[in-house]
């Protein structure tokens, strides 16, 4: 496991640009006035023991985060967790995890043949949250998977690593809103997620978040190479809650649309 935030965020930042190739060019746009400050990532996997959402919060947990938000995502049959740092300007981390059987026969014995193929030991290395898929997968696998949950598709195509990565609007010097942020990401040409309208959530719940659709990339599987969606960026803006201080978790309702800006038709 990492012993320093700083370094275990830059190995994350580092793959997560290497997957997601608009990432680099959005921050690139956004940090023109101010530096970016991360308001959050979030990280995927299955419920099944070797790899559930505990194995890698302890990652987190080790360097000092602890858990401060549940949230249920029946449809999307996902649990997920959000975590903080004692320092406040350290990024929040949200985990999720796929309730595998929930689903069907066939993917609860695709996604564990998946599993049995990591060494154990590596769910505990340094570079776990960070080190992709640790499986053999073939095309006609990731279409079986896709059928009937696109986040299961999408962490069988890309193992462990940050899905996405999301700036905080209340750090830029230069954009007030999330429409101005919003309004600045399609002129330059970034598709944003549609899904539920483009600003989820409102001052009321006191965060407002938008989000890229995934960047497409060409992904090996053992069969083949395809262009599949891979990871997207987000945007958050956060309010004052009664006591002053900004709201720190996450609004459900919202993060239901932004898992959908993976979806392979989104
Ligand atoms: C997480 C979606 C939820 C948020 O900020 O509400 C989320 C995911 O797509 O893995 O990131
Ligand atoms: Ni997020």
């Amino acid at each position: 496991m990492h012993t320093n935030v700083n370094t275990l965020f830059e190995a994350l930042w580092q793959d997560y640009i290497e997957m997601t190739p608009s990432a680099a060019k959005v921050h690139q746009l956004l940090s023109k006035g101010s530096a970016i400050i991360n308001d959050h990532i979030a990280l995927r996997t299955f419920n099944i023991a070797k790899v559930n959402l505990e194995v890698l919060a302890k990652h987190f947990e080790s360097i000092g985060y602890v858990a401060c938000g549940d949230y249920k995502f029946e449809a999307k049959k996902l649990n997920a967790k959000h975590f903080e740092h004692p320092d406040s300007t350290q990024p929040k981390v949200f985990i999720s995890e796929l309730l595998v059987e929930e689903f069907s026969d066939e993917l609860q014995s695709t996604v564990k043949g998946l599993i049995e193929q990591i060494d154990t030991a590596a769910t505990t290395a340094d570079d776990f949250l960070y080190s992709g898929r640790h499986w053999e997968l073939d095309t006609k696998t990731y279409e079986a998977l896709l059928a009937e949950s696109e986040y299961a598709a999408w962490v069988a195509a890309f193992g462990y690593r940050a899905n996405h990565f999301t700036v905080s609007i209340n750090h830029l010097a230069d954009y007030d809103t999330i429409f101005e942020v919003n309004h600045a990401l399609k002129a330059a040409g970034f598709v944003l997620n549609a899904s539920g309208g483009e600003v989820k959530g409102t001052p009321e719940v006191l965060l407002e978040q938008s989000s890229t659709m995934a960047d497409k990339i060409s992904v090996s599987f053992s069969d083949a190479v395809i262009n599949i969606p891979s990871c997207f960026y987000e945007f958050a803006l956060r309010y004052p809650k009664a006591d002053g201080e900004l709201y720190t978790g996450f609004v459900a309702a919202s993060a239901d649309k932004i898992f959908e800006s993976t979806n392979v038709n989104g």
